[in-house]
């Protein structure tokens, strides 16, 4: 312990996070700093060009409107979220990021991201949202802005916040972080005015399909541990639509995205007996009015692959040699053209991957699989957290002062009902469809208003200095736990003294797999199993007590699995909250008829645990629907 130097710091704005949103809020907020001589500060747990979902890179970017090019209106882009999510989505929020989105577009070119052209020299479009990139240095490019914007010295890498910490004086006031660096014995205390926590999704809650020799092998990154979650929920934030989970269909174990075969490639999918699954539209119609929305909401498209599997006619097969067929088809008379054709096509469809997600191409190399000739098997993944794809989990915000009505405004966009701490990305709640440029977006709208908020209110924060040396203890204990209880084991894994994060994350996983509707369960649980989850996980918080680490790097994996047991909690009691299936094809209820309950549907599921009663209460909030036509 006394090995580990104490480093006390303090910054006007902190954002904790160095991904896409973080990017986006350092950009913005560096500017309007400077113009008010404010300090910003960024930490990330990670090295920033290669941290957050867009490690890997990407191959599109999925939200962009196309204002200036009449392609889309705003009002579009809120009817296709708000059909998408199946009638649950905050408009002033979608709205707000679709009317900035563009701009953020716009800089990644002139930062020097590659965009694919059509013939006219516009974007190339992979579908209505949707436009195609070479993305695989995208995050590095991103990150080399933020990075200009803010100054090496205002970046602090590798530093693992652990917790956020109030205001001595003020419960509801953020006043600062603590946590710890990956690489150096540091414990860091650092006092914000305000901060941007924004900290992604949550991957491996539940139990993934890769196990054994696949393990850490998911769709979305590994490292994203729900940290944005158990963090704003510690405080007393609330959270919104946390039984918005998401459930990704993808290319079989490789987890290769299917959004660019199924609009830019135009391939169809389908049974064992060669029949498209979406045809089976029956299904749908408990579902109604989102039956007949178009696009078919992501929810309900998986929901009729599900049943393909469930009902005995798997596996489905995404048909890329019937798409690459059809879209050479026409240079069929030109024997040279079609082979040029066909070239590209097969160059386009392996980039798709090697952008993007690299281990589905190497899959496909291994399993001898050749898109052009050979059909590749599509699968429902295990359930994620994330605001920013096709599902809405995160935070309850304030929304745009212009847009929002007054109830849902509280004076500073984006900023959670704790005062100045905002979020943005995977961290706003309500607010689907943004992906990475609108969570760029959605970070520059942040770090704006959190810039607006320190102006605003320029005292000082007090933070509790007396309790350093025991909050310290508390982060540093699992290194304590694992050195005083390693000696009486011969099997480091399995010992009474501790429990290894690995053993930790594999409990969890298992009980959220076979309670709280994961893969082996078909997404499906009841009452009775959500209350086993509650049970059972409330002896896992028991037992995080006894958390061991042996370095610096499994007291990280110790701290991620602490905020994965957080989200947990919070998803099971919003499932259980709503007594009905929210949504179909992310998890059913089983106790529940199978139909869209009209009268309940359009709520907001809103959670806040107290930090002084430490007790979780839960409130609906009514969906207000104004923008549409
Ligand atoms: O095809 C701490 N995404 C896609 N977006 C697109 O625009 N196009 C696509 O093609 C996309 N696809 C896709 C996507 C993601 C992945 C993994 C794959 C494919 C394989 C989604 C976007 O990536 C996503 O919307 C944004 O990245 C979300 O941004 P943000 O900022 O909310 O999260 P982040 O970028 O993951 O960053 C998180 C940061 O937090 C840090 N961090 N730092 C300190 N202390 C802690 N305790 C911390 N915990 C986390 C991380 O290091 C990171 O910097 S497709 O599938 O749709
Ligand atoms: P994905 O690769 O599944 O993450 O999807 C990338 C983008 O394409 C996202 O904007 C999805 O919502 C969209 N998308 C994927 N599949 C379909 C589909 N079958 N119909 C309409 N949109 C889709």
């Amino acid at each position: 312990m006394e090995a580990f130097e104490t480093v006390e710091m303090s910054t006007d704005l902190l954002i904790v996070g160095g991904g896409m949103s973080a990017c986006g809020a350092a950009y913005e907020a560096s500017y309007w700093a400077k113009k008010n001589n404010l300090k910003v500060l960024l930490v990330d747990k990670a090295a920033m060009d290669r941290s957050g979902a867009v490690a890997m890179g990407l191959s599109a970017i999925n939200t962009y409107i196309g204002i200036d090019r009449n392609e889309n209106t705003p009002e579009d882009f809120v009817q296709y979220v708000q059909n998408d999510q199946m009638g649950t989505v905050r408009e002033d929020l979608v709205y707000d990021v679709a009317r900035h989105v563009d701009s953020s577009v716009h800089l990644f070119e002139k930062w020097g991201l590659p965009i694919w052209k059509d013939a006219e020299g516009n974007y190339q479009r992979a579908g209505r949202w949707q436009i195609m990139i070479n993305g695989e240095s995208y995050k590095v490019i991103v990150a080399e802005a933020a990075k200009n914007a803010l100054g090496v010295d205002n970046i602090i890498e590798r530093l693992f916040i652990v917790r956020l910490l109030t205001d001595a004086n003020d419960p509801k006031r953020i006043a600062g972080a603590a946590g710890f660096s990956v690489r150096e014995n540091k414990v860091y205390f650092i006092k914000a005015k305000a901060i941007c926590c924004m900290c992604g999704g949550a991957v491996h809650i539940f139990r993934p399909r890769s196990v054994g020799e696949g393990l850490g092998r998911t769709w979305y990154p590994p490292w994203n541990a729900g940290s944005n979650y158990a963090m704003m929920a510690q405080v007393g934030a609330e959270l919104a639509q946390m039984e918005s989970r998401f459930i990704p269909t993808r290319f079989k174990d490789g987890y290769g995205p299917v959004g660019a075969w199924f609009l830019f490639f135009k391939s169809s999918a389908t049974n064992a007996f060669d029949e498209e699954y979406i045809h089976n539209t029956d299904v749908l119609k408990p579902w109604a009015p989102y039956d007949s929305a178009k696009p078919v909401p992501t929810p309900l498209r998986n929901h009729q692959m599900m049943l393909e599997s469930m009902e005995g006619r798997g596996p489905v097969f995404m048909r890329t040699e019937r798409a690459i067929a059809a879209l050479a088809e026409k240079y069929k008379d030109d024997p040279k053209e079609y082979k040029k054709k066909m070239k590209e096509l097969e160059s386009e469809a392996w980039e798709d991957f090697l952008d993007m997600t690299i281990s589905q191409a190497l899959l496909w190399a291994g399993q001898n699989i050749f898109p052009e000739e050979k059909k590749s098997e599509i699968m429902a993944a295990e359930p994620y957290f994330i605001g920013s794809h096709a599902s809405h989990a995160g935070m309850w915000v304030s929304g745009p002062a212009d847009l929002a009505p007054p109830e849902w405004n509280w004076g500073y966009n984006r900023m959670t009902t704790i005062n100045g701490l905002f979020t943005a990305g995977d961290g706003v709640g309500c607010s689907a469809h943004k992906f990475s440029s609108g969570s760029h977006a959605e970070g520059r709208i942040a770090g704006k208003a959190a810039i607006k908020f320190l102006v605003d209110n320029p005292g000082d924060v007090n933070l509790d200095s007396s309790k350093f040396e025991g909050i310290k203890a508390e982060i540093l204990k699992p290194l304590k736990t694992y050195e005083e209880g390693k000696s009486y084991t011969v099997t480091d894994d399995i010992t009474p003294n501790y429990i290894r994060p690995k053993m930790f994350l594999f409990r969890l996983n298992k009980i959220m797999d076979e309670y709280a509707g994961g893969t082996s369960m078909w997404y499906t649980t009841n009452k009775a199993m959500l209350e086993r989850a509650l049970e059972e996980l409330r002896m896992l918080y028991e037992d995080s007590k006894f958390l061991g680490a042996s370095d610096l790097h499994e007291l990280m994996r110790a701290w991620e699995n602490y905020h994965r047991l957080w989200t947990s909690e919070a998803h099971v009691r919003h499932i259980l909250f709503r007594e009905e299936t929210r949504y179909p094809g992310y998890y059913y209820r089983a106790d529940y008829k199978e139909v869209l309950d009209q009268a309940n549907w359009k709520v907001f599921t809103i959670s806040r645990w107290d930090p002084e009663t430490r007790k979780w209460s839960i409130r609906k909030e009514p969906v207000k629907e104004f923008l549409q036509p």
